[in-house]
Order: C-alpha cells, then structure tokens, then sequence
C-alpha cells in the first residue's frame, strides 16, 4: 500500500462578556447553566475557544508553583464549538487559535531545523494509514508516525475468525526532507495477539473490522536510538532496539520487570522516559482487571538490576474517576512533585466525550505572527467609538497604541492614547473628536518598542482598510532587524507496507 497523506503541519510563528475569561469555581458552570460547553467570545472575530471553569483554584500559596508557559491544547467533540488546538493562559485567555487547521490531535512544540515549531496533526487523516495516536519528531528531523495497518490473520487460536482480520500496531519512522521511509516496525512481528487484553469477535473478518490487539498509542526514541512503545491493549510498555527488537517489557501478562505495589497499569497512554531509570505514563485503569477508583498519571521507577518497577510518585486527577480514553473527560490539572494538586480546570461538562482533547502539555513559546493585528470599529454615539483589536498568536504585546488620521493625509499618523492589553482581544474606547476618518493601532512591547502596525481602518465602521504607512517600519523583537517572517511547513510523505 503506497499512499501519499498529508500528515503533519508545522506552524513556525517565531520566524516566524465573560468573554475572554475563565470561570473560577463556578457552579452555574458545574451544573450546564452555560450549556455543556462553555465558550469565549469576541467582537473582532468569530473565534470560539473554551471557557474553562478553575475547580481548584490558584492561591497566594500555590502561585509560585505554577510553572511558567502557555497551556497547549485542542478542545474536540460534539459539544465544542471550536474543534481546534489553542493556546491558552493561566487566566484561561486565549493566546492563538488554531482553528484554520481544524479539529486537531497531536498539538505540542517541537524542534525542527533547530528551532522551535508547533507541530499539529489535524484530524481527517482517516483512511491514509496514518493514524492520530502519535506523531514525533526526532533529533535527525525525522518524524514518527503510528499506523494502525490490517493484515489477514488466523485469528482461531484466539476464538476469533480463522479468516479474519488483524489490527496491526505499526510506527513509522520518514524523512521529513524526502517523504522516504527509513524505518517500519509491525507489533505483529513481534508480539502475538495472546499475550494482550482484548479479545477477536465473529465479525473481524475485513480491514475495516478488524482485531485492534495491540493498539500502538505513545512513541518515544532515546538517545540511545531506541524506542519506547505504549500499547495500549496489551496493557505494556515495550522498549526496543533500533532494529525493532523487544529488550524488555514493562506490565502486562509477560513483563521482564516484577511490578511494585501500586505500579501496575492497563490500557495506557503516553509513557515516556522522565530520566535514565523513571518512566512517566497515564493509567487509564478502565475496564476490567483493576477496579482502583480512579485513573491517574504514574511515576515509575525502573531497576534493572533487580528488574523491579515501583512506584515513585501518582498523579491522582481531581473529581477522581476513570477515563476511558486519553483525554476523554474534560479536565487539565498540574500537579507538584509530590503529586500534589496546584490547580484544576474543566473545559466542559463530562458526557459522552462531548468535550475532548488527546493532551494538554505547557510550554514556553514565543510567538510573532507576519499577518497584521486586526482591527474592528463599532462607531458609537458622537465622540464614542470602541476598536476591538486581536493579532493572533503574537505573546509579546503589552499596550496597544491608537492613532488617528484624517482623509486627507490618511497615512499621517497621530497617536491618540495608549491602552494595556487585556485579553486575545482588547476593547479600546475612543472618547475624543471625531474628526478622525481613519484608526490604526500599534502593538507594543513591554519595552515599548512596536512590534506590528494595523492597517489604516475606516472609522465609520465600513471596514475599508489602507495599508501601514511606508515609514511605519517595525524592527523590534528582530534580533535580525528585518521583519518578521513567518513559515508554515506542511509536510506530505508516504506511508509503505
Ligand atoms: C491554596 O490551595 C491549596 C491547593 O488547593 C490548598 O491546599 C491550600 O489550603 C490553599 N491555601 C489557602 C490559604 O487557601
Ligand atoms: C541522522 O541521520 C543520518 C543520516 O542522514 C545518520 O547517519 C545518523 O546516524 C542519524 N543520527 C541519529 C541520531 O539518528
Ligand atoms: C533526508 O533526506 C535529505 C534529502 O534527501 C537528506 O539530505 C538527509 O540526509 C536525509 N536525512 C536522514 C535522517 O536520512
Ligand atoms: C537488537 O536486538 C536483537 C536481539 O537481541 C539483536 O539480534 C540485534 O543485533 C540488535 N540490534 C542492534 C542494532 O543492536
Ligand atoms: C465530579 O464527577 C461526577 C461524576 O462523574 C460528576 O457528576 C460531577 O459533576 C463532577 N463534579 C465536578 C465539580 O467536576
Ligand atoms: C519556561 O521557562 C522557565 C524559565 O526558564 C522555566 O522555569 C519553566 O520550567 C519553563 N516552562 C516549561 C513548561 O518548559
Ligand atoms: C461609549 O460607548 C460605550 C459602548 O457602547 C458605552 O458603554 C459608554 O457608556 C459610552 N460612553 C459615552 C460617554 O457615551
Ligand atoms: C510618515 O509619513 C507620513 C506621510 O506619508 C507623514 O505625514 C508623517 O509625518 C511621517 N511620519 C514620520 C514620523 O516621519
Ligand atoms: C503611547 O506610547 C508611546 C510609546 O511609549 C508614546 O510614544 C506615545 O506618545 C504614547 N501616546 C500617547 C497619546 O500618550
Ligand atoms: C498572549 O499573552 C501575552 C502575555 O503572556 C500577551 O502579552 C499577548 O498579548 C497575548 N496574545 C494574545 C493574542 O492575546
Ligand atoms: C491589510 O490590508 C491589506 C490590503 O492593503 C489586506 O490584504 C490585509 O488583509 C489587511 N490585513 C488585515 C489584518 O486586515
Ligand atoms: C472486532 O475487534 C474488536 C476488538 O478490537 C472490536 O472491538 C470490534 O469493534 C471489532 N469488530 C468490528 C465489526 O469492527
């Protein structure tokens, strides 16, 4: 099978009403007085983030222990009205909106070409072969993909059809450069379906229905060029070489490790190594063979000497309770060493997975958009006009700044007032003459210097718009002095069986 997907995008911004505010311990919110879904709106544009409700909240005690960073996440379901990855503050307001790639899984930073990007897979990659579980790129600028592959499989041994239909657990490792496949791995060669949970039925007798044993979700290379695997329905982790084979096994009915009180796992999600010894992971814990209470995020320590796995440290979630999926109950929660909870959020009511997001993860991301701040004016009354501003993406402006001009000189910018930033969009409120035919804003920095001009933008509300003025030039927050350039690398590569 040779298919030519679109895979992964990257969106390079560094080279590139209650609106605008979370909730904190609502129980209006808790109790879907605001529907089930509650969301942020805006004047300036039709963008729909979530609105989340804080149920721990954030105090003089615990704020030194917020870590620092956007909170990266992509709302999806029936109930949400925005499907796509955003970025978010602690406050909860938005940063950037990634609704022009849609409903989207695999949302985070990462480095490509030695800078930092933001990698999303969006959702529609049905039927390509590559599947939404996991998506990586290396330190070689190569990306990991899974792929969820059917082969024709005896399945008799298993009490399953002998004609039927096996689910293959498959990565792939591809040249970002070339599209080339450097290296395939299928879980079939390697594990048989007896050693895993789930069970055939009658009718995996096609691709389309077939066994799902392995269920690859997590990948992670190591320095060592080898590779940690989450499979899912065989309740292990898999650590293998760079040729594929299995080292060891971490949980399940053949683990290389004797599982300590407290460490053992089923239908997991996302291992990844914290240190040479420790392995993060969530415990979905669903389902039969555990009846624990709750899912939770596991620390675990690994000693190969002794080949033993224990227990370091367990992130038990707030409103403790299972999560069937990864991310399919609409809750964020950051937590200390100790596993302590420093602040919890919802981003919707639970049901049904109507609010959804694969993962939420933090970073430190600094971004500088090359579209222009966008500007909106609702004339008001005489002398009252309010300039509803957003520049999505940009995390760097403090203080919007109004200028005004007159018809006859249009670019002949005046500065009228300066107002601080206060959310994805700022509400400025103009209160003087009326003799302006144009309003342009300036995005500042917290030196003051501009980062960006708007257009010129009628004042009468009609929308027409005038380009920056030609001395309107913008050096600041470019090391380079040139303006900013943005890039968005697209990446089209094929998956072979
Ligand atoms: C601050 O929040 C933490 C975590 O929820 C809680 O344990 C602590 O009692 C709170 N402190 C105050 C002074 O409210
Ligand atoms: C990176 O790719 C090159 C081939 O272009 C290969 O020689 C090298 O071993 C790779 N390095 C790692 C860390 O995989
Ligand atoms: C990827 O392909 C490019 C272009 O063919 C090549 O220069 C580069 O070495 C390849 N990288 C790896 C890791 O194979
Ligand atoms: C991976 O492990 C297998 C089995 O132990 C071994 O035969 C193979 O040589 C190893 N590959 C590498 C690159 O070390
Ligand atoms: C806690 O979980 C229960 C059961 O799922 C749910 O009914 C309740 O609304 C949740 N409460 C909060 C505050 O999230
Ligand atoms: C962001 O940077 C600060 C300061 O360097 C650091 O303390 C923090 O851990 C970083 N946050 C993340 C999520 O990497
Ligand atoms: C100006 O308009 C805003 C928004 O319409 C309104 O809230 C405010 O009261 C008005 N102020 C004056 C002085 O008319
Ligand atoms: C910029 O150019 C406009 C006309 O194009 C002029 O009116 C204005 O004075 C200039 N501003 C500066 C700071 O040079
Ligand atoms: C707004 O701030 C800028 C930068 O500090 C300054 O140059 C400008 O004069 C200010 N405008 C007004 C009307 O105060
Ligand atoms: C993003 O947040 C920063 C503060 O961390 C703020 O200065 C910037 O204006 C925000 N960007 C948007 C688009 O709201
Ligand atoms: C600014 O005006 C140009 C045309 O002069 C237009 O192409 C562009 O879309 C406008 N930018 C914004 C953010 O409205
Ligand atoms: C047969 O396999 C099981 C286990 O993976 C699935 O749960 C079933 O949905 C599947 N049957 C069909 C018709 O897809």
């Amino acid at each position: 099978m040779r298919v030519a997907v679109l895979a992964s995008l990257f969106a390079h911004l560094a080279i590139a009403a209650c609106a605008g505010r979370a909730y904190q311990g609502s129980s209006a919110y808790d109790e879907g007085e605001y529907g089930m879904s509650p969301s942020q709106s805006y004047v300036s544009t039709d963008y729909k983030p979530v609105a989340l409700n804080f149920e721990v909240i954030v105090n003089d005690t615990t704020k030194s222990q917020v870590s620092d960073g956007y909170l990266f996440f992509a709302p999806r379901g029936s109930a949400v009205s925005m499907n796509a990855g955003i970025i978010l503050d602690q406050q909860g307001r938005m940063n950037w909106s990634g609704r022009d790639y849609g409903a989207t899984f695999t949302f985070c930073v990462t480095q490509y070409q030695g800078e930092d990007h933001i990698l999303i897979t969006p959702v529609g990659l049905d039927g390509s072969g590559v599947d939404l579980h996991e998506t990586v790129v290396t330190t070689n600028d190569t990306v990991i993909m899974s792929v969820y592959h059917p082969i024709a499989y005896d399945l008799s041994a298993y009490r399953g059809p002998s004609d039927g239909y096996l689910l293959d657990g498959v990565f792939q490792k591809i040249n970002i450069t070339s599209g080339e496949e450097i290296f395939t791995w299928h879980a079939s060669d390697h594990v048989e379906p007896g050693e895993c949970y789930d069970d055939p039925s009658d009718d995996n007798v096609s691709a389309e229905s077939a066994f799902d044993y392995f269920h690859i979700n997590s990948i992670q290379k190591d320095d060592y060029g080898h590779y940690l695997i989450s499979s899912r329905h065989c309740h292990t982790i898999y650590y293998l070489n760079s040729t594929g084979d299995i080292l060891w096994r971490l949980g399940g009915s053949q683990s290389s490790f004797t599982i300590g009180e407290g460490a053992d796992f089923a239908w997991q999600h996302h291992a990844r190594w914290r240190s040479t010894t420790q392995i993060s992971l969530f415990n979905n814990a669903n389902l039969d063979r555990f009846s624990e209470g709750t899912s939770r995020g596991m620390l675990l320590d690994l000693d190969f000497d002794a080949k033993a796995a224990s227990l370091v440290t367990e992130f038990i979630p707030f409103n403790q309770t299972y999560s069937e999926s990864w991310g399919s109950t609409p809750y964020l929660s950051e937590h200390d060493s100790d596993g302590n909870i420093i602040w919890a959020a919802r981003y919707g009511l639970d049901g049904d997975s109507s609010s959804t997001s694969y993962r939420a993860l933090r970073y430190n991301w600094t971004g500088r958009p090359t579209d222009l701040p966008s500007v909106t004016i609702s004339p008001g009354s005489d002398a009252n006009t309010t300039i509803y501003v957003h520049w999505n993406g940009a995390t760097e402006v403090r203080t919007w700044q109004l200028f005004g001009s007159c018809a006859a000189t249009p670019q002949d910018a005046q500065s009228l007032q300066n107002t601080t930033w206060l959310d994805f969009e700022t509400a400025i409120v103009w209160q003087g003459t009326s003799d302006y035919a144009y309003f342009q804003v300036a995005a500042m920095d917290a030196d003051r210097q501009v980062l960006s001009y708007s257009n010129f933008t009628a004042a009468d509300g009609s929308g027409e718009q005038l380009a920056v003025a030609d001395n309107q030039t913008v050096t600041a927050g470019d090391p380079d002095g040139n303006t900013n350039t943005y890039t968005s690398v697209q990446i089209e590569y094929s998956i072979t069986m």
